[in-house]
């Protein structure tokens, strides 16, 4: 059964033309030169618009286990949800916390997904506690699991927080089995310091949740993690959600030393601030708790995200997905803003967000589709199969209508959440059709895909190194 893609211009990271994409089955067979494929099929009329890879965000947490309650995604709602925002593959993160076995951690996240996926997924895994068992899985799941990358946590004490000798031990053993270490880069230790006294003083609402994260405490453990990354054998080392000005200037730095290091930030912070949305009266603020903190829009912090994204600094634009409710969920941080869940939904609107920033003339065209397709391939391990449009490549596609229109709404968006951290934004753009392995599963705002549909994906090592 065939299926072509017509009319359209296809965008890649390197330039964009018009071409006919002809899939096969699950992968895409050919490129023709306008009208000049053969006859028959289904035909997906793609004229006027855009043809990009499909969307990878490579940043989720599904049923993420959180302050005492679970993201409100499940693999099914929030892979459904991805779909229609342009998105084909999630990475999300497996867990280990301090005291559990890593191997069954990955069965656990095996079990929540398997069956439950309508688009396909790969795993990076947290180590939360770095041990010599845990030291030796990471080994295994390089050789066996399909699983290239490890989140190491410099916040959070007591439940995903690596000191600095497990961090060297960690990078050490990503050194010799090739895999990428991605660092959440924020000094907890010092981070709890701080939130303990501003309880004290009573200051109980959630924009001190971003007042006791400084954006120097993110980059004084940036700069840590890739000092212990240069000490571990110059490691590669990637740098989650980054939102700070000085953390990106040392990730910067350390590129021009010609350093792997790299960095993704995410929607929420190349949109949203402490003031406007952590700081919104009361108790809303909590919708906007998410650690790295949104930052003040008094500093230089969303103009040097956007320019570090054009520059390459920033390589991707993944969006830390970890839903929580307002009901139940973030109110568990009323009248202490340290018990908020921290986590922003957002895999719908990713693709959206960031075409946004194509019409406001900050991105290329074909830099969107490097940050939020290519690179993510490339990073981790899925490319060529996933991040480009390809003969013999998976033909994970959308068509991106560049006169369409979306308002990103509670009232219209498919996340499990009952609020939107980007109520009432305009989208000057909408995801018209989404492919994945070669089937349709949404057409024009119409859900024709299935539970089940998506596969787990084994990954090799990056292919992005220098
Ligand atoms: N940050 C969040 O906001 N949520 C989950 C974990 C994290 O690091
Ligand atoms: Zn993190
Ligand atoms: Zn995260």
């Amino acid at each position: 059964m065939t299926l072509l893609i017509s009319g359209g211009t296809v965008v890649t990271g390197t330039g964009s033309y018009a071409a006919d994409v002809l899939v096969d089955g699950e992968t895409i067979a050919a490129l023709y030169a306008p009208g000049r494929a053969p006859a028959g099929g289904e035909v997906v009329d793609a004229a006027g618009k855009y043809v990009i890879p499909g969307g990878i965000d490579a940043h989720t947490h599904m049923e993420l286990p959180f302050g005492g309650t679970f993201a409100s995604d499940t693999f099914d709602t929030g892979t459904r949800a991805a779909a229609f925002g342009g998105t084909t593959t999630i990475i999300d993160f497996a867990v280990q916390r301090t005291g559990e076995n890593v191997h069954e951690g990955l069965a656990a996240w095996h079990g929540k997904a398997d069956g439950n996926c309508h688009i396909d997924y790969a795993f990076h895994m947290i180590i939360g506690g770095v041990d010599d068992e845990a030291l030796k899985a990471m080994d295994a799941l390089v050789e066996h699991e399909g699983i290239t990358s490890f989140k190491l946590f410099m916040a959070y004490p007591g439940v995903f927080y690596s000191d600095d000798g497990q961090i060297l031990r960690a990078m050490q053993k990503s050194r010799g089995n090739g895999a990428i270490t991605m660092m959440h880069a924020e000094n907890g230790i010092a981070i709890d310091v701080l939130i303990g006294q501003a309880l004290a003083r009573g200051e109980t609402d959630p924009i001190h949740h971003g007042l006791t994260r400084p954006s120097e405490l993110e980059a004084e453990a940036t700069r840590r993690a890739i000092s212990l990354a240069k000490v571990a054998g110059d490691t590669p080392l990637y740098i989650v959600h980054l939102s700070a000005s000085e953390a990106l200037a040392a990730v910067a730095q350390a590129r021009d030393g010609g350093r792997n290091v790299f960095a993704e930030t995410c929607p929420q912070y190349l949109y949203l601030t402490l003031e406007d949305q952590l700081g919104a009266p009361g108790f809303e603020g909590a919708k906007w708790v998410c650690s790295t903190p949104l930052r003040s829009r008094h500093e230089s912090h969303q103009r040097d995200l956007w320019q570090g994204l054009r520059g390459n600094d920033l390589a991707i634009v993944s969006t830390d997905h970890c839903p929580f409710c307002y009901k139940d969920q973030k109110e568990l941080g009323r009248g202490d803003f340290s018990k908020i869940p921290n986590g922003i939904g957002g895999v719908e609107h990713r693709v959206d967000l960031l075409y946004q920033g194509v019409v406001d003339g900050k991105l290329s065209l074909e830099r969107w589709v490097e940050t939020v397709a290519t690179t993510p391939a490339r990073m981790f391990g899925l490319y060529p199969r996933k991040g480009v449009i390809a003969p013999g490549s998976d033909a994970d596609i959308v068509v991106y209508d560049p006169a369409g229109r979306t308002t990103i709404s509670v009232e219209t968006h498919h996340m499990n959440m009952d609020h939107s951290a980007y109520e009432g934004f305009e989208i000057a753009g909408k995801v018209d059709t989404v492919v994945s392995r070669g089937t349709v599963v949404v057409a024009r705002g119409e859900y024709l895909g299935r539970k089940g549909h998506g596969r787990y994906l084994p990954r090799g090592l990056s292919t992005y190194l220098s």
